[in-house]
């Protein structure tokens, strides 16, 4: 009963381009917010955006959100991990096709080494597709020394699109 029950926000980026991941990227924000320890208070519009890293597979879905929760960052990690896998992700090749990849981007009050999760994520200023979509909510945010929006200016964002210009595109249709 102390530091758990303190709410904090996090950052967290999602993408994938194996079967539907859109429809997944969808479902795990629902399935997030649905919990007792988490809301999402923020979510990005969605991207289109050209394979970083190895580049000979198909383009990915990308977006970010913004959550309030009560757990810690490692608890916040697991919760996604077990998202992750209950979407049947199968986890193979580093940087390779995947149908959901949910990263803690941002913690409140945190910045922490470690091979586990390491915060702010070590790689989102180099990301386009990280930054380009979490500047939709999140510009003005310090990460690394500069906000957002400074690296955001720096970064390749050559062939992101907007997949869906509506912020709610993650909300279940009635
Ligand atoms: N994720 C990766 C590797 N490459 N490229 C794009 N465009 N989007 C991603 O989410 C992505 C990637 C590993 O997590
Ligand atoms: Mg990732
Ligand atoms: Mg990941």
């Amino acid at each position: 009963m102390s530091s758990e029950m303190i709410w904090r926000r996090a950052t967290l980026g999602l993408g994938g381009n194996l079967g539907d991941p859109r429809r997944a990227m969808a479902e795990a924000l629902r399935q997030l917010d649905a919990r007792a320890d988490c809301a999402v208070e923020a979510v990005s519009r969605l991207y289109r955006t050209p394979p970083w890293g190895k580049t000979d597979q198909a383009w990915f879905y990308n977006a970010c959100a913004s959550v309030e929760t009560t757990l810690v960052p490692e608890a916040l990690l697991d919760a996604c991990l077990d998202i992750e896998r209950s979407m049947k992700r199968v986890r193979d090749e580093r940087w390779g096709p995947r149908t959901l990849d949910i990263d803690v981007l941002t913690f409140e009050g945190v910045a922490q080494g470690g091979d586990r999760l390491e915060l702010p994520h070590p790689r989102m200023t180099e990301r386009g597709f990280v930054l380009m979509p979490l500047a939709d909510f999140a510009a003005d945010m310090p990460v690394h020394g500069r906000t957002v929006g400074a690296w955001l200016k720096e970064a390749d964002v050559a062939g992101i699109e907007i997949a869906e210009g509506d912020s709610n595109w993650w909300r279940a249709q009635d």
